[in-house]
């Protein structure tokens, strides 16, 4: 294995400027004739060509059309004896593969006999030898021939110049793509497609047509992911006056694909998961999530695309600027404001239970790694999330105004190019030069450097005498892999002041001259600062990091009266959400921490009374209830102590949720009762919080009747799953018959698989819910071996694989984690298993032991047997090879 680093980068030897591609589609053995137009880089010393290959069989390599000799060096085929000098030359490279053999999904695949391509990051040499890299930028042309009963539908990059039959059956289409693009961004498709269209004018009045290519039974899902496309189009003109550079702009959904979507220039491949959806077999969460990968994949199309990256290193430029982007657009969808609070809330959660973990065990990395051995394994929540996290804190630092002038500026010096992370932050700083950006800059980059979640401490001392409140804040960073010590960040921190009846203060520091009502802003760089609040009569209950206004975790000694007073009041929607989180969780390790045996109801009166009040509040919204009502997950809690029992944190937190069940038993009536209805299906943010508030309250009603053993709600929620008229009430009620173990669930179950057995995307939230469903006397795993050798499981599938053995190891801790280490085994065969046909997807799962250190005996000592029993493999992929290696590090 070979470890790459950033500090090793250098440019190509050689530039690409065209490419001339011609496809002979067969699924058991594709031809691929690759003509491209070199010349050597001045810039450099002259030096072979070595181009990257994998996979594929060579038949010939001509140089300006005459033989020529080569080598191959390991994948790389390398030409010494090229024409000297600066002068372009023609090279012309005839290759084979086969499409139908390649499990992977990495390069040139097929699908339920549909071709598709995965090039990102380093697919494309799975396709021809290249320089797979995505400084190397090319104008492409392609040509495609393939059957044209089998495949009548042909599609690359950019405009379609020509199509027209062949003999035997054949046909072809030639296209040819406007932009120059790095090869990451190729793609091809063929198959039997049909397509929603929409022509659009934009705002400039140039006319665009849309398309979304489906299989010819989906076109009744299309609507969706069609409109997002178009709110995705006018977004970005509006808000950053980035317009659609094409004539043609098209989505294909495919069923087989190893994460959610890809951006290929004017030609996004997507999985039908963030594509498919209609009322009927669709939820509220599949509804949000296709608006929001639209929106990315579309947005990338300037982040990423028009300006690219780079090397691999540089990823977080245009993956946490695009997570930026697709979070914005769906907050500013939102029409009410504290829709766009239930969006930051929903996206610090995703955060703080992924990423802060990631950040604190073995794969911690900064959001520009300085070295990694398989790219593909760094495709992660801290370059995506964290790396949004600090697009945001730029845009925190220099307004939204000067955010949007430093996106100018980036486009202005750098459209066209392949840049650092380095050359965004300097456009940003130098747009907006009076800002704490630019004065702190260096300094601010640390976010790309340093790994780890920084924690911020917070101590307040009231004075009464000067009637001050002095705040201090301290930061500190624990070391990460290979990182032992880290210097301060820049950490801006949103401040309100409380009195004791929750109303807002005015802020008054001693160099703030004027005092102000509400949010202020304060900028930490040092290790350590005081804040000298003054003019206060009483000690205020302190609102810190409003809006989570940095990604990290505060410390501060909260009475559980200041707590309560923030939950009842605090004027933001964030830190309201947040108090409620500590009570819950403080409340959590508190009996998981207690002697002996489990305490039977661990939440105290004052708790149940604020989550009635919430439950009960006239003027908050459904959606922003159910957040609050939602306890701290157990990954969550977890990551809050040194040593972790899943089984304790488990029923501790399974206790917890019983307690509320049915200390707020009448309360969940009433919550169900007055959201029930909502008329007709509309996935707008309103009508999503009531159907989650009734989903949670039939949940919490079917929970208290496991105890009371009246058969009353559960009854009725059975009645609500068979009348339901959209998928999200449906598969709630569901959910709260398999959530509460009631017995009427396997009937449910079994109707709802009768039901839907034609639809894969439903299925897999089939599998996912009892794979996900809460362990009662180890009785989850046998379900999962039973799953697995269900007819309509396909381990070769990812989304299927993803749906059982996912929801099992990554989501399901409390029936992971076992005494007997039989959910480890079954990981590791699992992994080992997968590894042998698809790495990428093994991979993943891999990292589902990665906090393995942490556990308590005896799951510590077998979790760190299973991930030496996946190392000692001699045949292991480089992808799960980095993985557990690092783990057992
Ligand atoms: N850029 C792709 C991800 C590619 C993953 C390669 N292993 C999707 C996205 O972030 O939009
Ligand atoms: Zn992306």
């Amino acid at each position: 294995t070979t470890v790459v680093r950033r500090e090793d980068y250098t440019a190509p030897a050689y530039w690409i400027d065209t490419v001339e591609l011609s496809f002979d589609l067969d699924p058991a053995k594709t031809r691929v004739l690759n003509k491209m137009r070199l010349r050597r880089n001045a810039d450099v010393p002259a030096q072979a060509l070595r181009l990257d290959g994998e996979d594929l069989n060579l038949a010939r390599v001509l140089v300006n059309g005459a033989g020529c000799s080569f080598r191959m060096d390991g994948n790389q085929l390398v030409l010494e004896s090229l024409p000297e000098g600066s002068e372009p030359f023609e090279l012309e490279i005839f290759t084979t593969c086969a499409p139908e053999k390649n499990t992977q999904l990495m390069g040139l695949y097929v699908s339920q006999g549909t071709f598709f391509t995965q090039c990102e990051a380093e697919g494309f040499r799975r396709i021809t030898y290249f320089l797979d890299r995505p400084d190397v930028m090319a104008s492409y042309t392609v040509t495609l021939r393939a059957d044209k009963k089998k495949y009548p539908v042909l599609l690359s990059n950019g405009n379609l110049v020509e199509e027209g039959e062949l003999a035997d059956g054949r046909h072809f289409a030639k296209w040819v793509d406007p932009h120059k693009k790095p090869c990451y961004l190729f793609a091809l498709v063929a198959g039997e497609l049909v397509a929603r269209e929409q022509r659009i004018v934009s705002r400039s009045g140039t006319e665009h047509l849309l398309q979304v290519f489906v299989r010819p039974g989906d076109m009744d899902k299309t609507e969706h992911a069609m409109n997002s496309l178009i709110a995705s189009v006018a977004w970005d003109e509006a808000r950053f006056g980035l317009p659609l550079d094409l004539e043609r702009f098209m989505i294909v959904a495919t069923s087989d694909f190893n994460m959610g979507a890809m951006e290929n220039k004017g030609l996004n491949i997507f999985n039908t998961k963030y594509v498919l959806a209609n009322s009927a077999t669709a939820t509220d969460t599949d509804f949000a999530n296709i608006e929001s990968v639209v929106g990315h994949e579309y947005f990338h199309n300037w982040t990423g695309n028009r300006v690219t990256c780079r090397d691999w290193f540089q990823l977080s430029l245009k993956e946490g600027l695009t997570v930026f982007r697709d979070q914005e657009f769906s907050m500013d969808l939102c029409a009410e404001p504290s829709a766009r609070a239930v969006k930051r809330i929903e996206d610090v959660r995703v955060l703080r239970t992924a990423q802060f973990p990631e950040d604190a065990g073995p794969m911690a990395h900064p959001v520009r790694p300085d070295s990694y051995v398989e790219i593909n394994n760094f495709y992660t929540v801290t370059v995506y999330e964290k790396g949004a996290e600090v697009v945001r804190m730029m845009q925190t630092l220099v307004g939204r105004e000067g955010f949007a002038a430093g996106m100018k500026q980036y486009f202005a010096r750098h459209d066209g190019q392949a840049v650092t992370c380095d050359d965004f932050a300097q456009s940003m700083a130098d747009a907006n030069p009076a800002s704490d950006l630019a004065r702190l800059l260096p300094q601010f980059k640390r976010w790309y450097s340093q790994a780890g979640t920084p924690r911020l401490k917070a101590q307040g001392v009231y004075d009464s005498s000067t009637r001050s409140y002095a705040l201090t804040l301290t930061q500190s960073c624990a070391p990460t892999p290979g990182q032992s010590v880290k210097e301060p960040f820049v950490i801006p921190v949103a401040i309100g002041l409380l009195d004791a009846q929750g109303g807002e203060l005015p802020l008054q520091l001693a160099h703030w001259n004027q005092p102000e009502a509400g949010t202020r802003s304060f900028v930490l760089t040092q290790e350590s600062e005081t804040l000298t609040f003054v003019n206060l009569d009483a000690e205020p209950v302190p609102s810190i990091l409003r809006g989570f206004s940095a990604p990290v975790v505060l410390d501060f000694d909260y009475s559980d009266a200041h707590l309560l007073t923030l939950l009842a009041h605090d004027v933001d929607p964030f830190n309201r959400w947040e108090a409620g989180q500590r009570l819950a969780l403080r409340l959590a390790l508190k009996a998981i921490q207690s002697e002996g045996a489990l305490p039977a109801e661990p939440l105290d009166m004052a708790f149940i009374e604020a989550m009635r009040a919430v439950l009960r509040h006239p003027a908050l919204d459904a959606a922003f209830k159910e957040l609050v009502l939602t306890l701290p997950s157990e990954t969550y809690i977890s990551e809050q102590l040194d040593v972790v029992d899943p089984q304790r944190v488990h029923a501790v937190r399974e206790a917890m949720r019983e307690q509320l069940a049915q200390a707020l038993h009448d309360d969940w009536v009433w919550a169900f009762e007055a959201h029930r209805d909502n008329g007709a299906y509309r996935p707008d943010p309103l009508s999503t919080g009531r159907r989650a508030l009734t989903g949670m309250a039939l949940t919490m009603l079917c929970l208290a009747a496991r105890a009371s053993g009246s058969p009353v709600w559960p009854g009725k929620t059975l009645q609500r799953f068979k009348d339901a008229g959209n998928m999200t009430d449906r598969f709630n009620a569901l959910s709260a018959l398999v959530v509460s173990g009631h017995p009427l669930a396997s009937d449910a179950l079994a109707r709802f698989h009768q039901l839907f057995r034609n639809e894969a995307l439903v299925l897999d939230k089939w599998f996912a819910l009892q794979a996900g469903a809460p362990d009662r006397g180890g009785d989850v795993l046998p379900a999962v071996r039973r799953l697995m050798s269900h007819a309509d499981f396909n381990l070769k599938n990812p989304n299927r694989a993803r749906s059982v053995i996912f929801s099992y190891c990554s989501a399901n801790p409390g029936a992971f984690h076992r005494a007997d280490a039989a959910g480890y085994q079954f990981w590791s065969d699992c992994v080992i298993e997968l590894d042998a046909f698809n790495p990428q997807v093994a991979a993943r799962l891999a990292r589902a032991l990665d906090r393995w250190k942490k556990l308590a005996e005896p799951y510590r000592a077998t979790a760190r047997e299973a991930i030496a029993r996946v190392a000692a493999r001699t045949q292991l992929s480089n992808d799960v090879r980095e993985v557990v290696t690092r783990s057992l590090a």
